[in-house]
């Protein structure tokens, strides 16, 4: 939840404050270490790219991808690169404006955790450590939670381009079920009906320069909690992903969208698919921009483990869950690492 005045990150580092303010600070292990990179980089570990025109080859390369790393770049995916464009330019817009007008947009405190709206405060427990990060959240399906009257009136185009873009990842997410289910030999329209009516949210998330960006974190490391979440960036990087106890940056490729499987999907998938966990780091020069858009199941969805990847050698590994109070007691204990989808574990 918002407090009433919350501290919004891009004051801070407008103001120009020499020193990360200490809510800011994260404990010396959550620190993203510089260190790490070179030596990823070295291994050359990136980030599977699937071609989504190559008909023949993407269910295969979508498992293999699933499997090894639960995220992968999709290209040729039928998405103008103008509407990425579109939407990155209205969030840099919104975001470039005065502050004034960006707080007649502010999330309102009432209304709890994760409200519609300009924030900066992912959780609402107060103590916990910042992220660096700014952002404006819209809730864009089903239609019905679709008001654009929320959204910014003062950057031109701004609420068409998010229509266009939401209704764009809404057929791209049902798309990518379909490949993600086929991949799995379950029937293609198996993910997508086990999820329901998809819920989607758009969330712009702002990175400002940081006066200290080796203590701090533009967004703590967490998996998704949803079923799939699209992700583009701009060019200047800074997202990373958790594979085998290392970090390992994403490079921004242009005109891909970035798909991160989330707790839902490894749910349902009996944990043959894993969430991925990430977070984005931040740096000193350059402002950083990210669009991501979750597609979740409504909150009294049961979801649960298919019963074609259960089996007597591979037992259901987590309880089933009503997705309402999974979303609940994320936010109750916070993202920290995967914690709470091991909340959910069954013991073997
Ligand atoms: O900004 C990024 O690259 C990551 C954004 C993200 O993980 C999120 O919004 O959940």
């Amino acid at each position: 939840m918002e407090t009433a005045a919350p501290p919004r990150v891009q004051a801070l580092a407008d103001a120009g404050v020499p020193h990360l303010p200490t809510q800011y600070i994260q404990p010396p292990d959550l620190r993203a270490d510089p260190s790490h990179w070179p030596r990823s980089l070295s291994l050359s570990l990136s980030l599977p790219v699937v071609d989504l025109s190559a008909a023949a080859t993407t269910t295969d390369a979508v498992r293999r991808a699933c499997a090894d790393w639960g995220a992968f770049h999709v290209v040729n995916h039928g998405v103008p690169p103008g509407l990425l464009d579109a939407i990155r330019g209205a969030g840099l817009a919104f975001f470039r404006a005065p502050m004034a007008e960006k707080l007649r947009f502010g999330c309102d405190p009432a209304r709890g955790a994760a409200t519609e709206g300009y924030g900066s405060r992912m959780l609402a427990n107060d103590d916990s450590v910042l992220d660096w990060r700014d952002y404006f959240d819209h809730h864009t399906l089903p239609e019905s939670r679709r008001d654009p009257a929320r959204w910014p009136d003062f950057v031109p185009g701004y609420r068409d381009t998010v229509v266009e873009y939401s209704n764009n990842m809404k057929a791209l997410a049902e798309r990518l079920l379909c490949i993600i289910s086929e991949s799995l030999n379950l029937p293609p329209s198996y993910l997508q009906e086990a999820v329901g009516e998809a819920y989607q949210n758009i969330t712009i998330s702002y990175y400002s320069p940081c006066p200290q960006p080796d203590l701090a974190l533009g967004l703590q490391s967490h998996s998704d909690f949803g079923v799939i979440t699209l992700l583009i960036q701009d060019d200047v990087g800074g997202l990373e992903v958790l594979k085998d106890g290392m970090w390992i940056p994403v490079p921004p490729l242009p005109d891909a969208i970035l798909v991160i499987l989330s707790d839902q999907t490894e749910i349902m998938t009996n944990g043959k698919y894993k969430s991925v966990v990430h977070r984005a780091v931040v740096n000193a020069k350059h402002a950083r921009l990210s669009v991501a858009t979750f597609y979740d199941p409504p909150k009294s969805q049961k979801i649960c483990a298919a019963p074609q990847l259960v089996s007597k050698d591979y037992p259901q590994k987590y309880r089933d869950v009503i997705y309402g109070d999974y979303v609940s007691s994320w936010y109750k204990k916070g993202p920290e690492g995967k914690r709470n989808i091991d909340t959910l574990l069954i013991e073997q």
